[in-house]
This record gives C-alpha cells, structure tokens and sequence, in this order.
C-alpha cells in the first residue's frame, strides 16, 4: 500500500495565516494560448485554492529563459529584495523549472521556498484526491515529477515543514535514493493497473449492456460537478475552486424519451496541464475517451472563453490521440448564462460548434440540452459487419473496448467481426466494413 506517499496532509487549517507569495513568470512568444495576464490570473486561482495569497507579482520580457535561473540576474536580485520587503515565504514561477534553476533561485533567495506552476498544481491535486485510485494517481504523478529532481537535492528533499508545494514533491526524507522511487513508482503503478482493469471491466460490462455513455469534461471551475447534480438531483462537491473534482463520479441518469444513460463527472482541464498528470490520471480521462457523447462544458462568463474552449479541444484531442481513437462528438455547453457576463461570450461563439445555452444553477435551458442530447443518442449506434485482415488482429481489441461485440468468427480471409458501434468507431475502421452477406 502506499503508506508513505503522500505524507500526512498539513493543509492549513484556517486560523494559520496564508502562506505569502511572489508570482513570477518570463512573457516568452512560445505559441501559448493565455497571455501573461490571464496565466498569472490563473496562477493566482491555484495558490488561493492551495491556501496561499499572492502578494506580488513580477514579470520579466525575454527572448529565452536565462539556462541557470530562469529569470535573469538583475531581475533575480530584484525579487531578492521584493521577499524580504514583503516577508514572503513562496515564490511561485509559472512555468516549469528544471531542478537546478529551482536550487540556484532559492541559493539567491536564501529563506524563501520556490516552487513552479507544476508543484502548485500537484500540490492541490494531493490535497483534492479522496479515494484510493485519485491518491494514488496523485503519487505517482509527484514521484515522477520528483524522480528527476532527485540527484544531490537532499536539502530540498528533507524539507518536512509543511506549507504549498511540500505535500507534493520532495516530501519525505526517504526518498533520497532514485532507486527507491524507481521502485516505488513501480509498485504504486501495478497497484493502479489493478484499479485500472477494474474500472475498465466495469467499462466493458456497461458497453455490452448497451447504455450511452455521457461524460462533462471542461476547463476547471466550469461547473461540470453543478450541471451533473442539477440533472441527476445529486449532491457532488460543487465549489468556487480549482480542481474540486478528482475522482470520477458515474450516475444513471433517466432521460425522459430516451431512457437511462450513464452520465459521468470528472477531473477538470486547465492550461499546460502537466504532463505527469495526464498520464497518471489516464485511467481516469479514459471514461471521457471511451464515451458515446462529451458534453464540454464552458463557462460562459470566463473573459478567457474561447482561449479555455481551445485549450479543452487540444488536451481532448491529444487525449483520442493517445488512445489512437477518432474523437466522440462534442456538444458545447455554455454554462453560468443565468449571469449578465455570459452575453457577450455567447453572442460570439462560433456558429460551426453546436452549442447549448444552460445554467446549471437555475436550470435554464437545461430542458433544450436534454432534448438535443436524446436526438444525438437516437442518431449513434448501429450494427456494422466489418472483416479484419489477420495482421490487423489489434483492431478487434479496440472493438471489444469501444462496441458491444455480437460475433467473432476466425475466417481465411480475415476475422468477421458483427459489433453495434458508433459512427466514429464505425469510421475509424471503415477501410474493413462489410455488408452481414459478404464484401
Ligand atoms: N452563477 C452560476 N454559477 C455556477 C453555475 N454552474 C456552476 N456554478 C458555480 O461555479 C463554481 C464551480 O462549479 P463546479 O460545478 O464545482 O465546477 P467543476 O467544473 O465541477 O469544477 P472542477 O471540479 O474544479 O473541475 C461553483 O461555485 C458553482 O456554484 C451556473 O450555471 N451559474
Ligand atoms: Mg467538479
């Protein structure tokens, strides 16, 4: 079990004071979809949902980041003098910093902890995680964000205080050895694989009974966990922070004409969104991958909206990709239009998406979404033929995790294969359909 990772939980409680810190990021032309404002904005969002308070930010304009600091030495000497003006205890770079710009900053800043926009994000992840899949995907995350920042770290690696970005990497002092995490990596990995194939049997078991699956997948703080419990009259932790949902939520939800759908919630998107996580949580992600239907919901009063929309489509697609699987469709559910602010967001969306206007706090336009949705589900699945050449055998796997499989028959010429399939499904192999007769 994972006994030691993560340590106890030293989340201030609160009647402790915040935690103090400087924001810090480098404005770079690196193709990012935030610009340095809005990236800082959301850096801000994660140190309060972490339980920090930002109380300064600083911003430096370069071609690159300077190799050993990040930052340049002027500017490095600057924030020096910032923390001890302002006391702070944190300082927080939006990007993610090698382990040895993070060692050579904090020999500058002497007292003052440095951590980046990665151990902030990991940092609340440990603390959001509830059950044991969530923790430990959480735990391995930190261990490989931690395993290469190992080396002639023991300092930093001993450091047992508590505070933002401790219960993330660098937590325990046992962890000294590369080896050992190695290990324990791989340990903590066979102990998810084991949950993993649950959850995937469980998948398997729902295909075969032939109920759609729907899933809200969306930025963080979109209202994803408010709209399932609007629809479902359900009670899951709805809260103004970042990240409140981890672990993945599947309840039955009876649509009026339709019938029963599955409809799952689960953990949110957010720009740059390390990469460590997304593999550690792929099991998680998986029943967005693996659904009929995404609805992605958009909070429609965000002044970053489309940028947020643009970022969901890309961490989606490389989520298909990943699975090498055509994309379920998408139906975009612009949330929070009971508020003023929604209007002008709303206006402006692109017509070529297929959208719903709802709130999912007062229920408008909640009954057209449902509709739309029936209509989609009406139009997915059917029964297609297809006939696999035997050196395609591996396309069958994929069948058997995304139809329900009828009938398998191994045949000279190739494996005939009867499934009921969405169209996607159905697309993604369609160089192999057949007609039940033959070719
Ligand atoms: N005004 C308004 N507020 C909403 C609406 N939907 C959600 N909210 C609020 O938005 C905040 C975030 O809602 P959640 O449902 O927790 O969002 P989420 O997408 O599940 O967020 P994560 O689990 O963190 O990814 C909460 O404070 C909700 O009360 C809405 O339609 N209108
Ligand atoms: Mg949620």
């Amino acid at each position: 079990m994972f006994d030691k990772v993560p340590t106890e939980k030293t989340v201030p409680t609160e009647d402790q004071t915040p935690e103090k810190a400087i924001l810090v990021s480098v404005v770079l032309d690196d193709g990012d979809l935030m610009d340095t404002d809005a990236s800082l904005d959301e850096l801000e969002a994660l140190l309060e949902t972490a339980g920090g308070v930002c109380v300064a930010r600083m911003v430096q304009s370069r071609q690159k980041p300077e190799h050993a600091t990040y930052i340049g030495t002027g500017k490095l000497l600057e924030l020096r003098d910032l923390c001890m003006a302002l006391s702070a205890d944190l300082v927080v770079f939006d990007c993610e910093l090698s382990p040895s710009q993070i060692r050579n900053v904090e020999s500058v800043l002497e007292d003052v902890r440095v951590i980046d926009r990665t151990v902030l994000i990991l940092d609340i992840f440990a603390r959001n995680a509830k059950t044991g899949e969530g923790m430990l995907q959480v735990a391995i995350a930190n261990l490989k964000y931690t395993l290469p920042r190992l080396s002639g770290q023991g300092e930093a690696l001993s450091r047992q205080g508590g505070g933002i970005g401790t219960r993330g990497p660098g937590e325990t002092k046992l962890e000294t050895d590369r080896r050992h995490v190695k290990r324990k990596i791989a340990k903590l990995e066979e102990e998810l694989a084991e949950l993993s194939k649950k959850r995937r049997t469980q998948r398997k078991s729902r295909e075969k009974s032939g109920i759609f699956r729907i899933s809200l997948a969306g930025y963080t703080n979109a209202g994803k966990s408010s709209l399932l419990n609007y629809v479902c009259q359900d009670s899951i932790l709805a809260e103004n922070k970042l990240f409140a949902t981890l672990d993945p939520t599947t309840r039955r939800w009876r649509m009026p004409e339709f019938g029963e759908v599955l409809l799952t919630d689960t953990v949110g998107f957010i720009n740059r969104l390390p990469h460590h996580l997304v593999e550690a949580f792929q099991s998680t992600l998986d029943e967005v991958v693996f659904s009929d239907l995404i609805l992605l919901v958009l909070d429609a009063t965000d002044p970053k909206f489309l940028q947020k929309t643009e970022i969901c489509e890309r961490i989606l697609q490389e989520l298909f990709n990943r699975r090498d699987l055509v994309p379920a469709p998408i139906l975009y559910v612009l949330n929070k239009t009971d508020l003023e602010e929604s209007r002008f967001n709303v206006a402006s969306f692109p017509k070529g998406k297929e959208s719903v206007c709802v709130s999912a706090k007062t229920g408008k336009g909640v009954e057209a979404l449902v509709k739309r949705i029936e209509q989609l589900l009406k139009e997915a699945k059917k029964e297609y033929c297809f006939l696999l050449p035997h050196s395609q055998g591996g396309k069958l796997s994929i069948l058997y995790q995304t139809a329900n499989v009828k009938e398998v028959e191994y045949e000279t010429e190739g494996i005939r294969v009867t499934a009921v399939c969405d169209s996607r499904t159905a697309g993604s192999l369609s160089a192999y359909e057949i007609t039940s007769q033959g070719r």
